[in-house]
């Protein structure tokens, strides 16, 4: 049985224009996947337009290639048009239309519009779909599909393989982590990928504000339910009192979930709009990705997550300690 669908495989190779795009707020899986997919299309000849909504967030600054990733609406406007319909749209690691962002309307009008994705409760959009959910990472997908087109990854397609890989997870830790993922993630480190390199820029490449947000949002942590359930908050004054970016709170997460009686963790992080934007981590039995998607979201088992528009912290927090206290009993 063939591990890509045949019409995935089928288009790409017979495409020569591609656009590249992935969910809003990308993340290591997201921006990994989508560069290293660019370079092994590229790899073939191909021209590969990489659409990002947002600039790069400093974070990711240092993924190889990535600086040819375009935000300019206007630009892909212009690569669009020069394809002749010899054209075809590859959305990666988004599990919801909704979440390619404020062009969605102009991104789904590409046609064929494929979409490559792993995550749980994926809501179906576009042409062709090849979905995982027992996929580590869509970074994993994509190596797949780099076998399947014959491709080697070069040391930047596997750089950025690796990242998508080892970021989603969290080290080769979570349970996502299936020998698959150990091969895939040994082939990269054979094409030159050093792990102490991408763990060095992952997770010690702190800013000083980054510290500073973190002694305030850890200060927030509050416990319930026998320390089983974990809150911490930050808010948008705590990122103007820090001189901190939304981004820089990114990880946070990890360390009311690491604490040994914690069964699931939140944080709630308020928007510049003055929503909520929740994110849920569990360990173990918990299935998260239920509770998110009660409140219109989604992601996987053991991460998940959800925003709500016009609500305050401690509004959103009641409500969600409630269904955390049914889901644990
Ligand atoms: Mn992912």
């Amino acid at each position: 049985m063939k591990v890509v669908p045949e019409d995935i495989s089928r288009i790409i190779r017979n495409t020569d224009n591609f656009v590249l795009m992935t969910h809003l707020h990308p993340d290591g899986d997201a921006l990994g996947s989508l560069f290293a997919l660019a370079d092994i299309l590229e790899s073939q000849g191909k021209k590969v337009f990489r659409y990002l909504e947002d600039p790069l967030s400093h974070l990711y600054e240092f993924l190889p290639g990535c600086h040819l990733g375009q935000t300019d609406l206007a630009a892909l406007q212009t690569f669009v048009a020069g394809a002749n319909g010899n054209i075809a749209a590859i959305s990666l690691d988004c599990g919801d239309c909704d979440r390619l962002g404020r062009e969605k309307r102009e991104l789904l009008n590409l046609h064929p519009f494929l979409v490559i994705d792993h995550h749980r409760g994926h809501r179906e959009f576009g042409d062709y779909r090849w979905l995982d959910a027992h996929r580590s990472s869509t970074g994993e997908m994509v190596y797949e599909l780099a076998m399947e087109l014959d491709v080697e990854p070069s040391y930047i397609a596997a750089y950025n393989l690796y990242v998508a890989i080892s970021t989603d997870t969290g080290s080769f830790r979570y349970e996502n982590t299936s020998p698959r993922t150990l091969q895939i993630a040994a082939e990269l480190v054979k094409s030159g990928v050093r792990p102490e390199e991408v763990a060095g820029y992952v997770y010690d490449n702190f800013t000083l504000q980054r510290l500073r947000l973190m002694e305030q949002v850890l200060a927030t942590l509050q416990l319930f339910e026998a320390d089983q359930l974990a809150f911490i908050t930050v808010t948008n004054k705590m990122l103007a009192d820090c001189g901190a970016m939304r981004e820089d709170a990114e990880g946070f997460i990890n360390y009311p979930r690491a604490l040994r009686t914690v069964k699931v963790a939140v944080f709630l992080k308020e928007t510049p709009e003055g929503g909520v934007s929740v994110s849920l981590r569990a360990k173990g039995g918990c299935d998260v990705a239920e509770v998110a998607a009660d409140f219109g979201g989604g992601g996987h088992r053991n991460a998940a997550g959800f925003r709500l528009a016009d609500q305050k912290v401690s509004e959103v927090q009641d409500q969600v300690l409630q269904a955390l206290k049914k889901a644990l009993g």
